[in-house]
């Protein structure tokens, strides 16, 4: 009889036990893109990851089309607790945490493989970890991807093209500046206001990847797509610090497996899909053209005093260890992209730009 009474209650505790460390959970997942956008689609991805690593318990609830506002706001949420999750750029959370202004940096990867090795290694995490003393939980980076631009009034074909253009971008202090830099007149604008201004021609361009010109339809609305590959342009998978820190270990791990599924899965998707982008984005009447090799130097060289500011917000340990990083995956030895060579020549001569070519 006792023997049978303390198995019941083992039992009992094992079904509490159990019971406790997955509960039944509602996660309000919001992102900016449309649910037929590879974001949309890697969301509900992560949505049956999330489900079937914890037999159904957490489930996700996505809203999309930020019709939980556009990013900024969405980041606010999440920090007072109002909202569980979101994915969204990492270009609007430099007001949050200003070491996110690394992935800003123009021409900074040459390759998506260059891009995984950084965002997924030692120097993305230590980015994504800074967050937490803002209130926010980084997971995982998702490719947005390479950003080409696009515009209505005329096409981009060298640098002085950019000149008087009245271009949207980010809500980030170093694309307004690059952009500007560049001889445009850039507006910062959230993603949810963008084809409305295109429409309305209170701008005459945007950039963004292949994936998001076709799934946003901005081809309606832009006649000319300039191949530049400026910058590559990561995408966070952010938690609200104060609901995480309420889950349990085995919640928090159904839901870091389910992050790191979703990446993998999510680049993967989004890079075929980008080389079928251009075709339909032609077929859908744009022009488009690949800015010469020479006029692209020309875009990195007019740049190289944007470096300077973004070592500044990075600060100089993960600026030159970045530079490091992407020198070893080059095959070359570490030296260039020094700080006070930088700074001393006032980013002439040392810093490594993308594809290696240092700015002159
Ligand atoms: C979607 C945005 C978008 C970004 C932008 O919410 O704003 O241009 O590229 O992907 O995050």
């Amino acid at each position: 009889m006792r023997a049978l009474v303390s198995c019941i209650a083992l039992l009992a505790l094992c079904f509490s036990v159990f019971a406790q460390e997955i509960q039944p959970r509602v996660i309000r997942f919001g992102y900016g893109l449309d649910e037929q956008s590879n974001q949309g689609r890697a969301v509900q991805f992560f949505a049956e990851q999330v489900a079937k690593n914890s037999s159904g318990r957490l489930r996700l609830r996505a809203i999309g089309a930020a019709a939980l506002g556009p990013d900024v706001q969405m980041q606010q949420a999440l920090i007072r607790g109002s909202q569980e999750m979101m994915v969204g750029s990492t270009a609007t959370l430099v007001g949050i945490s200003q070491e996110m202004a690394l992935w800003d940096t123009p021409f900074l990867f040459s390759s998506a493989a260059e891009a995984d090795a950084i965002l997924d290694g030692p120097i993305g995490r230590k980015i994504m970890d800074r967050l937490q003393e803002k209130g926010l939980v980084g997971l995982v980076y998702w490719e947005n991807g390479f950003r080409n631009l696009t515009t209505d009034t005329r096409p981009v074909r060298k640098l002085e093209d950019f000149n008087g253009l009245r271009l949207r971008v980010m809500q980030n202090e170093i694309y307004l500046k690059s952009f500007n830099l560049l001889g445009a007149n850039a507006t910062p604008l959230p993603f949810s206001e963008l084809f409305p201004a295109l429409e309305s021609k209170l701008v005459d361009g945007q950039e963004n990847p292949y994936n998001t010109i076709l799934s946003s339809r901005f081809f309606e609305v832009q006649k000319y797509l300039s191949i530049t590959n400026h910058v590559y342009s990561p995408w966070v998978m952010l938690a609200s610090k104060k609901w995480w820190d309420q889950l349990s270990a085995d919640e928090q791990k159904v839901l870091r497996d389910a992050a790191v599924a979703s990446r993998d899965h999510e680049r993967a998707y989004s890079r075929k899909e980008s080389v079928k982008a251009v075709a339909m984005l032609k077929d859908k009447g744009m022009l488009v053209n690949e800015l010469p090799a020479r006029e692209i130097e020309r875009m990195r060289e007019r740049l190289c005093s944007i470096h300077l500011l973004i070592a500044s917000n990075v600060g100089k340990e993960i600026w030159q260890e970045t530079q490091a990083a992407l020198g070893q995956l080059r095959g070359r030895k570490p030296g260039n992209g020094n700080i006070a060579n930088l700074a001393a020549s006032s980013g002439r001569g040392q810093t490594d730009s993308p594809g290696g070519a240092p700015c002159r």
